[in-house]
């Protein structure tokens, strides 16, 4: 339906890169509607809980620390419209850039899965828990997209 919310981030390493306009045109121009925006350095607990379900592998420490660090901050974004989470996936490319489709984000800026940019929810449940981990209900803004009626029904 098009209420269905993802949650998208720009990681210190696509904002070092200049990639945050990028991202929100991309998701803009397919017709989605921005409904939570913040520029954040989160800390060590909130990126361990985000990436829980990868605790104990190789890369974590380093993933954690490249996340927290606060030598750039995040940009944590919540998408809104039809099919935005498998879309989302869609539009970031698959995880390590090299087997990324070209056009997708991922191929089009990245070459390393460790520096891959971008973040998206991968499922409902994904979804649900990363909007309130990174923003809680209430830094999200219910508005009215115009264009709506015209774009999807
Ligand atoms: O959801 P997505 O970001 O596409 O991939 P995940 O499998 O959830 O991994 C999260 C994050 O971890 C990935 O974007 C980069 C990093 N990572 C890594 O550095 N090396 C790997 N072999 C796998 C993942
Ligand atoms: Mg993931």
């Amino acid at each position: 339906t098009t209420t269905e919310r993802t949650f998208i981030a720009v990681k210190p390493d696509g904002v070092q890169r200049g990639l945050v306009g990028e991202v929100i045109s991309r998701f803009e121009r397919r017709g989605y509607k921005l409904v939570g925006l913040k520029l954040l350095v989160p800390s060590k607990a909130l990126v361990e809980q985000h990436y829980g379900d990868l605790k104990g592998r190789p890369f974590f420490n380093g993933l954690v620390d490249y996340m927290s660090n606060g030598k750039a901050p995040v940009v944590g974004m919540v998408w809104q419209g039809k099919d935005v989470i498998r879309q989302g996936r869609k539009l970031l490319g698959a995880t390590n850039p090299l087997d990324s489709e070209p056009g997708t984000l991922r191929a089009d800026y990245c070459t390393a899965v460790g520096r891959n940019c971008f973040h998206g929810s991968d499922s409902h449940e994904a979804a649900t828990t990363e909007i309130s981990l990174w923003f809680g209900e209430k830094a999200v803004f219910d508005w009215k997209q115009a264009l709506e009626p015209w774009i999807a029904s």
